[in-house]
């Protein structure tokens, strides 16, 4: 047996079956439609656009299965039910949009700028949008492997299954009862070749045998009774094929199944549509699957008539991805995998002195913080846990949504949709930092589809008709942009600027002038195009505002939150830095800096903390004494500009305290549904605090109450089940623990926590394209390697540091002290500099 088990989720037990074909086909509650097996043990695979859950059973194997797409809601259905003031009364699609839904914005203001609130209060659910045809992320069905005779095992012996971190590979091992005959299995999707394989071989006295089976999950979505129709499966000599149509969104999909076998075995198709295998040692299973969804910046010619984001039909396709990936053998199909798939992967690495533990992954979360080596050990491998999920689903179609790509409902807790008030955000916030920029390309790709769409609320919920566009908290592939069905969630036009600010660190990070150039500058200008029609002067203070406003999820209508204040800011000032980059747009940057100039994003209030609201005092209260919002609230979108924004750093010291001191007040006591990613982003704010303990208390609750056996995140007081955004949060905690460089300079370990003594880290990035390795021992940095891919003067922040020796190839190099604590030099494009410390 494989002794290396580092960087190995493993177990020696089968994971329960999953029971998702049991519940109730009638139920909609989407905080019921969940299957705990399968969110807490099943482990994940994927490569962007075909992804599945497996859980190495050895009497029936069940691989649960996903295509990225697969979507219900959208444009092609036109007689949603109409049973609440949310929906759409002509039963339609339009966006989320409400026709007009603007005429209202000028009574409210009115009352807002003369102290009304309750006024405004009364009319602001008139802003809002219909929920109609938002809908959900679906799940595709599954792959039932139902093992023979001999083959079918009730008590293996020697069990062992893992999911490799450094190969994307799933394992599976195990011997019959008698030990006579040795099974294997390997699991993965291939990015290069589209497709899901899966390879079982038996060595010994039996043979594998099995039935095998596709099965498209056609329980109930919210407004069918039957999610899929249309569906056929037919199977001829080693293929299956299953088709079917997604009811409600009409969307065409098509999975085939191809098995291929030593030539000893016997594949026999039956009419049933399933294939039997007999007397196979060696048996390799192919999986395509595609959907005709099409996703680009539609036209979207006005609110009635939303385009149909449907591309050709996908059988074509998947006939041809899985002839081409059926003549390669199983070593080719891996080979080419892990070597795509390394390449990612291997380009970082993260260690906290820990010696690798032998013990499984659920004994090693039980020890976590019993035992010192197992929890070094477990952050480690949650730190590239986080960036294995982001890299096997966000490669090259829809970005990862709420559950990444992994998803067993068709009514998903919260539609498994694109969250944009922190979730979505989140997702991202590692992927350039821990070098694995690639992933954010999707993202790149979603948001600049939506701009279009997005430029229809503008207008008709923002009242903005010059170009601008904007999304808000909840969004679909189908350019679903409109303000939420509740205005004190719905309404968040600062989530669209909050998401380019992860599309302009795209650019910080890697200085891809290609990207900026073709997407990012024109989404990002879009955004600031729409700042500039909505901010409006405050008559009793002259300052520019967002009115209405309000702060995510809680609190009450108001003027200037400094949720969308400080995101409309920092998105603005961001454009002005790009339109000079690319030479482009000089007047408009002109009137970007007069707009900047005329608002007051942060404020800091009687308490002592950062503003939530504006008509806040003392912390969350009206000058009356009164509650505004929820002072446990789980949202602390106050602190942008601390974390991801960079308007409060070091160099602005009275906003910093006030930033701990929000951050103090906040977490008296845990508020509703603030573990999970909650947790995940107090970790980050704290690190960008220079509070590396306070982090890593955030981290260590997150892990201890948030985290399954298989290392998926999930919320604990939220009914506990499986969201994606912890696990990629608590990786960028990680960073942001170890290296900042948002600030003009590199920071190094600015916020290490007692528990991480001694460690290093490798090939994490900087912005400006710099690659970092650093090692330390007793709290102190023994040694930093910088490449500098960009060729810029580098600038280094540590205690310190101005009495260190810097060389490059061997060489001397002379460096500008700046303070104690910081250096400079410059660098040529692509040379290694070595720091050194004694
Ligand atoms: C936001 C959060 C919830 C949940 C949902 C998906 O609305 O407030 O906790 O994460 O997104």
């Amino acid at each position: 047996m494989d002794n290396n088990n580092e960087l190995k989720l493993w177990y020696d037990k089968q994971a329960d079956a999953p029971i998702f074909n049991e519940k109730n086909l009638l139920e909609t509650d989407e905080f019921n439609q969940y299957d705990n097996n399968w969110d807490s043990q099943g482990l994940p695979i994927g490569n962007g656009n075909v992804g599945g859950m497996v859980f190495g059973r050895t009497d029936k194997e069940i691989v649960q299965i996903n295509e990225i797409t697969l979507w219900s809601g959208g444009p092609n259905k036109n007689d949603y039910p109409i049973d609440n003031y949310y929906d759409n009364k002509e039963g339609k699609y339009t966006g989320g949009n409400r026709k007009d839904a603007h005429l209202v914005l000028k009574e409210i203001r009115e009352k807002l700028f003369c102290g009304d609130i309750s006024g405004a209060e009364s009319l602001q659910e008139q802003l809002t949008g219909y929920r109609t045809g938002w809908e959900s992320y679906q799940n595709l069905g599954e792959i039932a492997i139902e093992f023979l005779n001999d083959s079918k095992i009730c008590e293996p012996v020697n069990y062992k299954r893992e999911l490799d971190l450094r190969q994307g590979l799933i394992k599976v091992s195990y011997e019959n009862e008698g030990r006579e005959t040795l099974y294997k299995r390997e699991y993965f999707c291939s990015f290069p070749d589209n497709v899901m394989v899966i390879h079982l071989t038996a060595a010994g006295k039996h043979k594998v045998e099995f039935s095998l089976d596709l099965k498209f999950d056609d329980r109930n979505s919210r407004y069918e009774k039957i999610s899929k129709t249309n569906i056929s499966y037919r199977s001829s000599k080693n293929k299956i094929t299953g088709k079917g149509m997604v009811t409600d969104s009409k969307m065409l999909f098509e999975t085939q199944i191809m098995v291929t076998a030593d030539s000893g075995a016997i594949v026999t198709a039956k009419s049933d549509g399933s294939l039997q295998v007999e007397n196979a040692a060696d048996v390799m299973i192919l999986m395509s699957s595609k959907t005709d969804f099409k996703n680009e910046n539609h036209l979207v010619s006005s609110i009635d008539n939303y385009p149909e984001f449907k591309g050709s039909n996908p059988h074509s396709y998947v006939t041809k991805i899985i002839e081409k990936a059926a003549v390669k053998s199983f070593n080719e199909l891996l080979s080419i995998h892990l070597e795509d798939y390394s390449h990612l992967f291997k380009r970082t690495e993260v260690s906290f002195g820990s010696q690798f533990p032998q013990v499984t992954t659920d004994k090693l979360l039980d020890s976590y913080g019993s035992d010192e080596n197992n929890s070094r050990y477990l952050e480690e491998l949650l730190f590239q846990y986080g960036r294995y999920l982001l890299i096997s689903s966000s490669r090259n179609s829809l970005p990862a949504n709420l559950q990444g790509l992994w998803n067993d409902s068709n009514i998903p807790p919260w539609g498994s949709d694109y969250h944009f008030d922190v979730n979505v955000q989140m997702c991202y916030w590692h992927s350039c930092v821990a070098n694995i920029s690639e992933t954010v390309i999707p993202l790149i790709d979603m948001i600049h589809s939506y701009i279009n769409p997005g430029k229809v609320t503008a207008k008709e919920h923002y009242g903005v008709d010059n170009g601008g566009w904007v999304i808000n908290a909840q969004t679909n592939p189908f350019g679903f942009t409109a303000v939420g069905y509740d205005y004190v969630w719905g309404w968040t036009p600062g989530s669209a600027a909050w998401v380019c600010q992860n599309l302009w660190d795209y650019y910080l990070f890697t200085e891809d002038k290609t990207l900026l150039k073709s997407k990012i500058y024109e989404t990002m200008k879009g955004q600031a195009l729409f700042w500039k029609g909505f901010l409006i002067t405050d008559p009793n203070t002259g300052e520019l505002v967002t009115a209405p406003s309000t702060s995510p999820e809680h609190g009450r209508i108001g003027i200037g939150s400094t949720y969308d204040m400080v995101m409309a800011y920092i998105c603005m000032k961001n454009v002005i830095k790009a339109s000079e980059i690319l030479g482009v747009d000089k007047d408009f940057r002109d009137e970007l800096n007069i707009i900047i100039g005329k608002m007051q994003p942060l404020k800091i209030g009687k308490s002592g903390q950062i503003k939530e609201w504006r008509e806040e005092e003392h912390y969350n209260k009206y000058e009356n004494g009164e509650d505004i919002g929820d002072p446990n609230h789980r949202h602390i979108s106050h602190l942008l500009a601390l974390f991801p924004g960079d308007l409060i750093t070091d160099e602005t010291k009275d906003y910093m305290d006030a930033a701990i001191k929000t951050l103090d007040l906040r977490s008296k006591e845990p508020g509703f549904g603030s573990g999970g990613w909650g947790l995940a982003n107090r970790a980050n704010l704290r690190a960008r605090t220079h509070q590396g303990n306070e982090a890593y208390e955030n981290l260590y609750q997150l892990i201890k109450n948030g985290i399954n056996m298989n290392l998926l995140s999930y919320i604990p007081d939220i009914c506990g089940f499986f969201q994606i955004d912890a696990n990629f949060g608590l990786t960028s905690a990680v960073c942001e623990m170890l290296i900042q460089s948002h600030a003009g300079y590199i920071e190094l370990l600015p916020a290490l926590p007692r528990n991480w003594e001694q460690g290093h880290f490798k090939g994490f990035k900087a912005r400006g394209n710099i690659e970092i390795d650093c090692e330390w021992n007793k709290y102190k940095i023994n040694r930093v390697n910088v490449t500098s891919n960009g060729g810029h003067i580098i600038k280094l922040k540590y205690k310190d540091i101005s009495k260190c020796d810097v060389t490059s190839n061997g060489k001397t190099i002379k460096y500008k002290v700046v303070s104690e604590d910081l250096i400079e030099f410059k660098t040529n494009k692509n040379k290694v500099y070595e720091i050194t410390l004694n």
